[in-house]
């Protein structure tokens, strides 16, 4: 008996501290867990034997309720809460709620921070050691609070500290491309709001989602997709979406919706949405009174307008300017903004597509309102795996401008495909646009640093989804993250912020790390390889935009020209790629000089952007000596060769992970090499009845004829757009 209680006894407490700890992912990067390298952790014990709080805001009770709980978590006992000093106290507050921060005198350096901005250092404080997290304003306090959070969770030193930190960009902000309900029956897919919900009843999730982006220092979100809906601007949903912002407001996280150009219409009865029209100023200025009335920290509207089929100022004879001019001065009063959308474009506008959205917007340089910021995706396309940098980059002195950039995988496999997404935002922000010569990289017009831009942003489509794990596959997690550090500091590398990532989500342990860390920045290009190589771009599946489409010939939501692969690669017996060099489109033409004329140059144009700028012979010389139908082969093999060696090193790390988030890992490396090898073989055997080339040496030989590709249908890919 005795025996069978001395087994019995562990193996209960281990089942329960398991089940305590599922390992569904929900936790995201905020695990508080022991830290599991003891020197360390005697390290911190000893640095942090207790923490002071002030003030009384619902931000200083977060930062009180994080710091108890990260405390707990990571030393391993309740640390405590004290009032007076003692040797070891974590003190954090601002100079106005905490006497002892505002006897530290940090005035001067406090000063330079801003609103947001924190500092973190080690003090002293009648001759007792401390840690100060010190702020303006509470905001401020939470993300000093968070950094010093993530400082133990990936193990760094916390006896010499001497960090400052605010953040880059102004608007760090989310677009959710969520739909609202459809009253009759179609649910809202896979959204975290419960909108049937509201405002009665708020998900406890909406609060972790809060924490999470504070985590990062994303202070803003924008609820329902792009696409919008006017209904919600009705007082059903001001109740509705006031509640949500009752839950993010003590996070520093601000809601934003997006605007229907033709709301005063459909739920004002109006008969024009015209932006000179009266009526419609009134309509509103009514609306935006009403939204604040509700919401007081409203921040403003995004807008899609006159672009795949929305509603906008084009279609009464206006312009962007009047168009985003009229909400401006709708919110203005109330201190809120408008990004207004810059990705446009028009079938019928007979010019190359990507040209369009600098071609619509230069000639209103200077003429939006101050509160009017332009959102321009990273590349002049649409969320390709690769593109170059958006021409308007630099473009718009006297305009400013915020980058968008797609966390949700649309052309990266969705939720199934691990595609770690830093890498291409930090391509773009360190792109040289030399709009005032050498050096003029993304990130210094986008934060302000080239430019006099006083609104700065960054926006990303967010993969956020109601799956437990909040992004269906685990690497998701990777893209949110990634988003939010690079919002708060455009400098950042990619390689910083795997490692940080891994560090808290699965290990500090150079057996895990190194390898994570590294196949998360091989990912994109990796991905890159086995989908469009060389500058090839939107070659997808039409409406899934999931594997490969080169033979789209029509869209079968719309046959448009624009919506074809065809009109991308123009493949023929010659050659392939799209010539946008002077004697071609010369979307050349709006890039800065050098930049215009190493793209222009088929000799210095980059490779990797090769077939995005010229069209190439299909005996084209490459730089490695092979012909260009050769690279490309060599290209896509390498892409599935090298997601298989991904795929590898997660099998043989195993028995290192908790087996809930391998097998979310696993089970998608199996559908992502299998459909790596899909988009390789297909592409391949299409482009092969255009070239009319074998096959190279070593190149894999595709599985299947090319009528196999074209008809094979996807039914296990979630998050997939419509059918095929
Ligand atoms: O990538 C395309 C998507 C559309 C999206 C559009 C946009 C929200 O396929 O679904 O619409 O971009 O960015 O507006």
């Amino acid at each position: 008996m005795k025996t069978f209680l001395r087994i019995l006894i562990p193996a209960l407490f281990i089942f329960n501290l398991t089940a305590l700890n599922a390992e569904d992912g929900y936790r995201l990067w905020l695990r508080y867990d022991l830290v599991d390298n003891p020197v360390v952790l005697g390290q911190y014990r000893k640095a942090v034997t207790g923490y002071m709080t002030d003030g009384n805001s619902a931000t200083a009770t977060a930062v009180k309720n994080e710091l108890q709980m990260a405390l707990k978590g990571l030393l391993g006992s309740q640390v405590p809460l004290v009032t007076e000093v003692r040797k070891g106290t974590l003190v954090a507050g601002t100079p106005e709620s905490s006497k002892l921060i505002a006897s530290l005198k940090l005035g001067e350096r406090l000063g330079r921070l801003g609103n947001e901005g924190y500092l973190i250092t080690n003090s002293k404080y009648k001759g007792k050691k401390i840690i100060v997290i010190a702020a303006n304003t509470d905001i401020g306090v939470l993300y000093g609070t968070f950094h010093f959070i993530r400082l133990m969770q990936t193990q760094q030193g916390i006896d010499n500290l001497s960090v400052s930190s605010s953040p880059g960009t102004r608007v760090r902000i989310l677009n959710h491309w969520d739909m609202l309900p459809v009253p009759g029956g179609r649910s809202a897919g896979n959204t975290i709001w419960k909108w049937d919900d509201l405002p009665g009843k708020l998900d406890p999730r909406y609060t972790d989602y809060a924490r999470a982006n504070a985590s990062i220092g994303i202070n803003a979100t924008v609820l329902t997709n792009v696409n919008a809906d006017s209904r919600l601007l009705t007082v059903e949903y001001m109740e509705k979406v006031a509640a949500l912002a009752g839950v993010l407001r003590p996070y520093g996280v601000k809601v934003y919706l997006a605007a229907k150009v033709t709301a005063p219409m459909e739920i004002g009865k109006l008969n024009t949405a015209d932006p000179l029209d009266k009526d419609v100023i009134a309509w509103w200025k009514k609306a935006a009174d009403e939204l604040y009335k509700y919401i007081p920290d409203f921040g403003g509207f995004v807008v899609k307008a006159n672009s795949e089929g929305q509603p906008g100022p084009l279609d009464y004879n206006r312009t962007h300017a009047d168009g985003a001019n009229l909400l401006a001065d709708a919110v203005a009063p109330h201190g809120g903004i408008v990004m207004w959308r810059a990705f446009v474009y028009d079938n019928k506008v007979p010019e190359d597509r990507i040209k369009q959205p600098y071609n619509e917007f230069i000639p209103f340089d200077g003429k939006f309102r101050k509160n009017v910021i332009l959102q321009v995706k990273n590349g002049p396309l649409d969320f390709q795996p690769r593109e170059p940098f958006h021409p308007l980059f630099g473009a718009m002195p006297k305009t400013p401008l915020m980058p968008e950039f797609q966390i949700m995988q649309e052309y990266f496999g969705f939720t199934t495909h691990l595609v770690f997404l830093a890498p291409s935002y930090e391509e773009c922000l360190k792109s040289d646009t030399y709009c005032k010569g050498q050096g003029s990289l993304v990130a210094k017009i986008i934060d302000g640093t080239l430019t006099d831009y006083e609104l700065t942003g960054m926006a990303g489509v967010s993969n956020i989804g109601a799956d437990r794990n909040w992004t269906g596959h685990l690497f998701g997690q990777s893209n949110w993250y990634a988003f939010g550090r690079l919002a708060w500091d455009p400098y950042i590398s990619s390689s910083e912020i795997a490692d940080e990532w891994v560090r808290m989500t699965f290990s500090n342990k150079d057996e895990i790390l190194k390898p994570v860390s590294r196949f998360m920045v091989e990912s994109r290009e990796i991905s890159v390889n086995y989908m469009t190589p060389l500058g090839l771009h939107h070659i997808m599946a039409a409406a899934s935009h999931y594997g490969p489409g080169p033979w789209v010939d029509k869209d079968p939501r719309n046959p448009r020209e624009d919506w074809t692969s065809l009109y991308y690669h123009r493949a023929d017996g010659n050659g392939i790629g799209f010539d946008r060099t002077t004697t071609g489109s010369n979307a050349v033409g709006q890039y800065f000089p050098p930049v215009r004329d190493i793209y222009n140059n088929i000799a210095t144009c980059p490779e990797n952007l090769l077939l995005w700028f010229h069209r190439v012979s299909w005996d084209h010389k490459m730089k490695s000596g092979r012909t260009l139908w050769d690279e490309l082969c060599y290209k896509y093999n390498d892409g599935v060769n090298q997601i298989r060696e991904v795929q590898q090193v997660w099998d043989r790390l195993k028995p290192l992970l908790d087996a809930e988030r391998y097998e979310n890992v696993r089970e998608r490396l199996v559908k992502q090499v299998r459909d790596a090898r899909i988009w390789k073989d297909g592409c391949i055997v299409y482009f092969q009845t255009h070239s009319k080339k074998p096959i190279p040496p070593g190149v894999e030989k595709p599985e299947h004829d090319l009528e196999w590709y074209k008809t094979h249908r996807y039914t296990d890919i979630p998050g997939m757009f419509g059918t095929p």
